[in-house]
């Protein structure tokens, strides 16, 4: 039996082919009928005539509908004319499940499709963005290994709030109430003082209320944090590690990739280092282009956009002022008013990607924050406590993994870099 990839080949023309999978398109003319058979790696027309099988298999053939599954067997021909360049003339036409009427059909609305999500994912565009996010994953692992990472697996289920206490999801745990991990960073910072370099890849919760199209109540969240790293040398790994992502997506997925009408060049080209710029200059930036942001304004989707749209690599923000950030940030001794953190913005308007920092190791400036945000200091007493013995200067960040698939898939929204997106409006399928 082989794939469908495999038997798209001018060495097997003229070679009995067997091959299995499910009717992705069919019709028929007289005797004979045409059916384009996909399976996991791909589509290929199977041509069904009268007379070439037994009669019962015709039949079956001519009666299976869209989405039946099937195992083929005959001879590969090389057919200009067909989507993929080559036939298979059928000697054997197998019908393994008969499908119902497929209930999605060209041309359906949003709703309908997230409602059949389920049914939907068997469709080409999902079938190749799993294949890059999977392959943008191994690259990141790859790159972790190759670099001394040790892979490490956190709680989800936790009493903090390290980024926005607006957006926890609650859990009844036993008898108290518990959150949805946001990050596993606080474990991971823990973690250093043994392991020194770690990683994680966990899903991450927020409870986001805004619908839009880079937010998810749910996403897989791709976190590092590694001793005695300064946030220079934190922006140094994520520009290899994006690289090395980006990298072998190319490398394991390139028909996928110019499925989703994504050139593979533009992202072979992307390497170290990327461009930085102060969060003050891209005020400049914004403010010339007509933005009405001033000093303390967030970078939101419109203003990532506007930083981003014309560039073809990405961009680090760096040294956000302190109101916009959360309070484990590294004070910047050059400018107090602002951290040692960097926003890693993706090109063509997509926007960020990454957030990381070098972390304060000073408990005094954390206290005062978390008592002014009016935090119950109990909750992070364990935190605190990896500054009273043998503090050392650290710093790490988050990827999402699903904002660097809706980039690399060229995606118009974040739903469709994950299989079954949660959203504010949506927990069915
Ligand atoms: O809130 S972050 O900017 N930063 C953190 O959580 C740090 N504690 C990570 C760390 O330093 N270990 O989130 C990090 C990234 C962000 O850049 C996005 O790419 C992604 O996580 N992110 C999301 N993706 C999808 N949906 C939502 N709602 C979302 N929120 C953040």
């Amino acid at each position: 039996m082989l794939k469908i990839r495999q038997a798209l080949s001018k060495d097997l023309v003229g070679h009995k082919v067997a091959l299995r999978g499910w009717i992705y398109r069919t019709r028929s003319s007289g005797g004979i009928v045409f059916v384009v058979l996909r399976d996991a790696t791909g589509i290929i027309q199977v041509t069904v005539k009268k007379g070439n099988l037994p009669d019962s298999d015709f039949e079956d053939a001519a009666k299976a509908g869209i989405e039946s599954s099937v195992i083929v067997e005959g001879e590969l021909a090389e057919d200009r004319r067909a989507p993929s360049g080559f036939e298979v003339r059928a000697t054997k036409f197998q019908v393994v499940g008969f499908s119902e009427p497929f209930p999605i059909t060209e041309y359906q609305s949003t709703e309908l499709l997230l409602d059949q999500r389920h049914l939907w994912i068997r469709s080409r565009e999902q079938n190749a963005v799993a294949k890059v996010k999977a392959a943008l994953l191994r690259g990141a692992r790859d790159w972790f290994h190759e670099n001394d990472y040790v892979e490490v697996t956190p709680p989800i289920i936790t009493a903090v709030a390290p980024e926005d206490s607006t957006t926890l999801f609650q859990v009844k745990y036993f008898d108290r109430i518990a959150y949805l991990s946001q990050s596993a960073q606080f474990y991971l910072e823990s973690l250093i003082f043994s392991l020194e370099k770690v990683y994680s890849l966990t899903p991450s919760f927020r409870a986001e209320k805004s619908r839009t199209p880079r937010h998810l109540a749910e996403y897989w969240h791709l976190e590092m944090e590694a001793a005695w790293l300064t946030n220079e040398d934190n922006m140094k790994v994520q520009e290899e590690l994006v690289a090395a992502m980006l990298s072998n997506a190319v490398k394991e997925c390139t028909p996928e990739l110019e499925l989703l009408k994504r050139d593979p060049l533009s992202l072979k080209r992307i390497e170290p280092p990327f461009d930085r710029m102060k969060y003050e200059e891209a005020m400049d930036y914004l403010q010339k282009r007509g933005h009405g942001v001033s000093w303390g304004s967030d970078l939101g989707a419109v203003e990532e956009r506007e930083l981003t749209i014309d560039r073809e690599t990405p961009l680090f923000i760096v040294n956000y002022p302190k109101e916009l950030k959360p309070f484990y940030m590294k004070e910047n001794p050059e400018d107090p008013r602002t951290y040692k953190n960097s926003d890693l913005l993706a090109p063509e308007g997509y926007g960020e990607i990454i957030g990381g920092s070098e972390r304060e190791t000073d408990n005094a400036k954390m206290i005062a924050w978390l008592e002014e945000k009016g935090e119950n200091l109990e909750n992070y007493k364990w935190y605190l406590d990896l500054r009273r013995y043998g503090s050392v200067p650290h710093s790490g960040f988050g990827l999402g993994i699903e904002r660097i698939v809706t980039w690399v898939c060229k995606l118009e929204h974040i739903r469709d870099a994950t299989p079954y997106p949660r959203t504010v409006a949506r927990v069915y399928p």
